[in-house]
């Protein structure tokens, strides 16, 4: 089997250090969270950023700061910035990112409830205009998917170019408003996605790990971080990204799944080697 590309969600937009004092909002705690889910194991940081205060921020500025501090630290890590945001912001300003060039970004599907009156939009139109501008500017897109029309969705445009191949989806489940994360779930979203593609899945909450498992056993790949969750188990708060990512590489070797190096994953992935 392929060996396992781990992705580091270290930060997302709405989880608060109120939820666990080691989510990063500065720049500094951030190179922080990335260097120890890299040095556990993480090949690509999936990230977001925030002002000082916690305030998610798609500002062009901020991204850079962030991952040119990343970089100085760790030269070859992947980072994929989010271009999703927070629930709210417009197309453009989500966008940001993507000025910088980076390797990969996310490219969000489809729209969902977010919880209580959130929601998160991804019109048709969106869509494309993003799937457009990765195009433009060589950005490999991370498909996110919360529910099986995103996949649908991802594959007519495919069809129609706004998606080259080789495919990556990030199979999101457990969102308020998704897919659940149970294992008939994870099957059916695994199973709809067509050969020759590859998968992270990104299990919300307490589904991070059984899923984590899920992916190791099927030949896909996986996402943890405090975006997603913040416990390393029932009750018990992670002390750091890396603490998640550590778990997951337990459980693969428990499993006999070999760790991908950042340039594995960029082999993988079909990104160019650095
Ligand atoms: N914060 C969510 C509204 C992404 O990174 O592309 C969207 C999100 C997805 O986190
Ligand atoms: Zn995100």
């Amino acid at each position: 089997m392929e060996k396992l590309i781990i992705t580091a969600a270290i930060c997302g937009a709405e989880v608060l250090k109120e939820h666990n004092p080691a989510v990063p909002y500065t720049v500094e705690e951030l190179v922080r969270e990335a260097k120890s889910a890299y040095e556990a194991g993480a090949s690509i940081i999936h990230l977001h950023v925030r002002w000082d205060d916690g305030t998610p921020t798609q500002d062009k500025g901020r991204f850079k700061e962030a991952m040119d501090a990343i970089k100085a630290e760790l030269p070859d890590v992947i980072i994929q910035p989010s271009t999703g945001g927070a629930v709210g912001m417009s197309n453009d300003e989500r966008l940001q990112p993507t000025e910088l060039n980076p390797e990969m970004a996310t490219l969000d599907c489809g729209t969902l409830n977010f919880g209580g009156d959130e929601v998160f939009m991804n019109t048709e139109n969106t869509i494309k205009y993003f799937a457009e501008r990765m195009i433009e500017r060589g950005i490999k897109p991370e498909l996110e998917c919360f529910d099986k029309s995103m996949i649908d969705m991802a594959l007519r445009l495919h069809k129609k170019a706004y998606i080259k191949d080789p495919m990556h989806f990030d199979l999101v489940m457990g969102v308020n408003g998704g897919i659940t994360g149970e294992l008939r779930d994870f099957v059916f979203l695994a199973d709809s996605l067509p050969e020759g593609t590859t998968y992270t899945v990104a299990g919300i909450g307490r589904f991070e790990f059984q899923l984590a498992m899920a992916a190791i056993i099927h030949g896909g790949h996986v996402r943890v971080g405090f975006e997603d969750n913040v416990f390393l188990s029932k009750g018990v708060l992670a002390k750091s990204n890396g603490e998640l990512v550590e778990k997951v590489v337990r459980m693969a070797k428990e499993l006999g799944r070999q760790i991908a190096t950042p340039a594995e994953a960029r082999e993988i992935l079909g990104l160019k080697a650095i």
